[in-house]
């Protein structure tokens, strides 16, 4: 079903063939040339299991050979909701083997955005671990399945109970057809649209290029041991370069299963990680944690960090105290990656996030009419390249406004370059709080507190915080008597949100400012707040 997701034009996609970025390798390649390589190397590390290259290419082609002959066919999609465990790659692996798209929900999504993303992918099946961090996800398998009637399949790492167990996907290898590298390889999951979460096709061509590209600028090679910490269903810790740069290295990938400073910083120690990568509010952590963490760091080369602003001053601390260097990263699941590299000087590595990966991503910074800007200037940045999106997954009317009309994403970042090229991240104007990397999508939440009685109108704002950068300030007009923060959390409670979309604040008005055309000003309601006057 090509339109789906929107090709590249193909004057482009050749050029990027041409010009080596677009090698006509799927991701199943990725695994199965490394395993080819550097089969008794280890893998894969989750706790005491410790997976070969060649023990995790042959639990893949064994889970590939059940999922086939449970029917499933390529195009077909899996929604995937998996914590860090070496299940994952193996899953992710089979699904590739078969030419099934997997769709990477995080394991913080719950009812509303797991049927929401299942009914959106029309995903013939769910893969959970049976329980993580105290919340059974068999629970949520049971809720989706009376919901969303096209998952026909349950597939549970663990205690499988009525479901399917991984261990049971467990048949004789048989040769698949390879799928086209030009088709999608998997879903992202978008932090940053407006309305109901959006869905980003990754091809294999951008997608193995994105990874490669990654791994070859992050400098890591066959004595990379990589530590997985933040959700690996993200784009960063997945492939940027994270685990399927690693693995196409022939590195070792260690999963993390709970993102605390102290089991991470044990595991650099026990594993002598070299590499990981975090989010600014776990950098403040990491840094705060050898107060009482006393694990040997000296492994650790590179700390690559992304998703949010890196304040300076916390940037400049990395080295000093963690005794590893930084590298930024700026980037989004829809494609486009910025990196510091590793030959920058101090000053560009901590006050910039970076110059782009490829030599042929284009990005144009724009004014509200979509004018370029004079060089240096600030403005909206619109990307387009060759692993960046060119439309949404079934989302064509939303297509529309997220992209101009030569096929350039509006980011909804805020962004200048200094003279050498290098991009700043100065603002936003997306209607998306940035909780410390965690996207929370303002109008998403928005419409769902309006379903609340006491609520008559609700706008949803960041304010600047300390530690994780933005909190969400929840501004109500309330119906009667105003509703408070306790009672609108467990709305959304009920409804099925994910926790990191609960408000932080609540704040009761009579009235919104409002734009010239009779909109919610949410900056000027932002500085209202921060002021104070309406505290
Ligand atoms: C990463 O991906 P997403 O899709 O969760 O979020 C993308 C948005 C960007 O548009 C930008 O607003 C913000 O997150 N962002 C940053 C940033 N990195 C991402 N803002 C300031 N400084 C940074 N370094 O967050 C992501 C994907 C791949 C690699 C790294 C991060």
């Amino acid at each position: 079903m090509s339109h789906d997701f929107t090709p590249w034009p193909e004057g482009l996609a050749q050029a990027y063939r041409d010009r080596g970025y677009w090698s006509g390798l799927t991701l199943d390649d990725l695994l199965r040339d490394t395993a080819r390589r550097r089969h008794g190397h280890t893998a894969i590390v989750d706790g005491a299991r410790r997976w070969s290259y060649t023990e995790l290419d042959r639990r893949v082609d064994r889970m590939a050979a059940a999922i086939h002959a449970l029917g499933f066919e390529p195009g077909d999609r899996v929604l995937v909701q998996l914590p860090n465990i070496a299940e994952f790659a193996q899953l992710f692996f089979a699904l590739q083997r078969c030419g099934v798209i997997p769709v990477l929900a995080l394991p913080a999504h719950r009812e509303f955005e797991i049927v929401h993303l299942a009914e959106l992918s029309g995903a013939r099946a769910y893969a959970i671990a049976d329980r993580h961090q105290g919340f059974d996800y068999r629970t949520l398998a049971r809720t989706l399945r009376e919901k969303v009637p096209s998952v026909g399949h349950v597939f549970v790492a663990g205690d499988a109970e009525e479901f399917t167990a991984f261990a049971a996907l467990d048949a004789e290898p048989v040769v698949l057809p390879s799928p086209s590298p030009s088709s999608v390889a998997v879903l992202l999951l978008s932090g940053g649209t407006t309305g109901l979460p959006k869905l980003i096709p990754r091809t294999h061509d951008d997608y193995h290029y994105n990874a490669r590209e990654s791994a070859r600028v992050a400098g890591l090679d066959a004595d990379t041991r990589y530590l997985a910490v933040l959700p690996i269903a993200h784009n960063f810790p997945l492939a940027c370069p994270g685990i399927l740069g690693t693995l196409h290295v022939g590195g070792t990938v260690v999963m993390c299963a709970d993102g605390s400073p102290e089991t991470a910083q044990e595991l650099v120690e026990r594993e002598r990680i070299t590499d990981t990568a975090l989010i600014p509010p776990l950098v403040l952590l990491w840094l705060e944690a050898r107060a009482w963490v006393d694990a040997n760091l000296d492994s650790l080369r590179w700390l690559q960090v992304g998703g949010a602003r890196l304040n300076p001053e916390v940037a400049a601390r990395i080295r000093p105290t963690l005794g590893c260097r930084l590298q930024q990263v700026y980037g989004m699941a829809e494609g486009l990656l910025c990196f510091t590299r590793h030959d920058d000087t101090d000053d560009v590595v901590v006050n910039t996030q970076g110059r782009p990966l490829s030599p042929d991503d284009e990005l144009r910074i724009v004014d509200e009419n979509d004018h370029e800007v004079a060089p240096g200037g600030t403005g909206e940045l619109q990307v387009r390249g060759p692993y960046t999106l060119r439309g949404y997954w079934r989302a064509e009317e939303y297509n529309r406004r997220a992209f101009t009309a030569d096929g350039y994403y509006r980011s909804g970042d805020v962004v200048r370059r200094t003279p050498d090229g290098d991009v700043v991240v100065e603002g936003r104007n997306k209607d998306v709080v940035n909780r410390g990397g965690e996207k929370v999508p303002v109008e998403e939440v928005e419409n769902l507190l309006l379903s609340h009685p006491a609520v008559l109108d609700v706008a949803i704002v960041g304010i600047p915080d300390d530690v994780l950068g933005e909190r969400t300030c929840t501004c109500v007009l309330p119906r009667g008597e105003a509703p408070t923060l306790p009672a609108l959390k467990a709305h959304l409670n009920t409804l099925g949100v994910a926790a990191f979309k609960l408000p932080d604040r609540l704040v009761v008005l009579d009235a919104f400012p409002s734009t010239k055309f009779g909109k919610v000003n949410r900056r000027a309601l932002a500085s209202q707040i921060l002021e104070g006057s309406t505290a």
